[in-house]
């Protein structure tokens, strides 16, 4: 069941990529109005504040293309730290800061699962599948590679061991329209369920997230979704440095939080990539809580019970 109580984690992460911006992010959630908003949905919040990474040495095994690795590595450690610790308070949201704080932040729930003898299962929503390493990424952004560090691919070195991977077979992915050639091959071996909008404007959005949802509370699992505010269009949330065009749709957006809330699987999740410097009078950071409060069980009414 999602927790009545709700942890907000700042994770001011600006290392996974070269454009700077993410570290306002936290804070602009909080001035959208996130605190009030879970507050006044009858949760119990706890702001944790803003998290900073620990200081790592050199890592001479890293490739040199890589975006300032030391300085990630230093995020995954006290993420994962932070992550296993709020899970026995409550759901934690982390507050991002660019995609590379999902190596932390999964790989540390991961780990509380695992202690509690519960599978971990991953929702992620983003234009891009983040499923590289440190050698196959061509840009050398970290936030790229997340969900090739949690599955447990080789490659990451100086990042934490990853104690307990994620099983591919529990992870889903639904926006995807920009993926690179080498997580293209790598993905299409894997037994993820992943959804590109192709299928998403054939099938609807609704098929295979009920699909996933219902897999998971088969197996009792614990779910983390992972939001990147480009799994959205553009046209509504301009602020991300990796626009895609062909988002979801704001309707298509609630309509995924409104079924991870009934669903009442949902126990920590990631708001990632918002990157305040490129909003338009914050209008991106407030879509984000807007679909935040859906999640945790914002309704226009209570699910009707009358046929129509
Ligand atoms: N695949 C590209 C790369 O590795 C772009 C990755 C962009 N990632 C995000 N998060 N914006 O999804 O560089
Ligand atoms: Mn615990
Ligand atoms: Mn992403
Ligand atoms: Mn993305």
């Amino acid at each position: 069941m999602t927790p009545r109580s709700c942890i907000l984690i700042g994770a001011p992460v600006d290392s996974g990529k070269r454009r700077q911006g993410c570290v306002m992010g936290p804070d602009a959630y909080r001035v959208a109005g996130l605190p009030e908003t879970l507050t006044e949905l009858g949760y119990t919040v706890e702001d944790w504040g803003n998290l900073s990474p620990d200081d790592v040495a050199k890592v001479d095994e890293l490739p040199p293309h890589i975006h300032a690795g030391e300085e990630t590595i230093g995020w995954t450690q006290t993420l994962i730290s932070n992550a296993e610790t709020a899970m026995d308070k409550g759901l934690p949201i982390f507050l991002g800061g660019d995609h590379s704080l999902s190596l932390g932040s999964v790989a540390g729930v991961a780990n509380h699962a695992a202690q509690n003898g519960r599978p971990q299962f991953v929702l992620w929503l983003d234009a891009h599948s983040d499923f590289h390493t440190p050698q196959s990424t061509a840009s050398g952004n970290l936030h790229g590679t997340p969900l090739g560090y949690v599955t447990g691919r080789d490659g990451f070195f100086g990042f934490p061991e990853v104690k307990n991977p994620v099983p591919l077979e529990n992870i889903c992915l639904i926006g995807l329209r920009s993926v690179d050639t080498a997580e293209r091959d790598s993905l299409q071996e894997t037994p993820m369920r992943y959804h590109d909008m192709r299928q998403i404007d054939e099938h609807g959005i609704a098929r295979p997230l009920a699909a996933f949802l219902d897999h998971v509370a088969q197996q009792n699992g614990a779910l983390h979704v992972s939001l990147d505010v480009d799994f959205l269009d553009p046209s509504f949330a301009p602020a991300v440095g990796t626009t895609v065009p062909g988002g979801a749709t704001m309707r298509e957006a609630h309509l995924v939080m409104e079924m991870i809330s009934d669903s009442g699987l949902m126990t920590s999740l990631d708001l990632v990539e918002l990157n305040p410097f490129l909003d338009e009078r914050g209008k991106t950071a407030q879509v984000m809580v807007d679909l935040s409060a859906s999640a945790l069980g914002r309704r226009v009414f209570d699910r009707p019970t009358r046929a129509f």
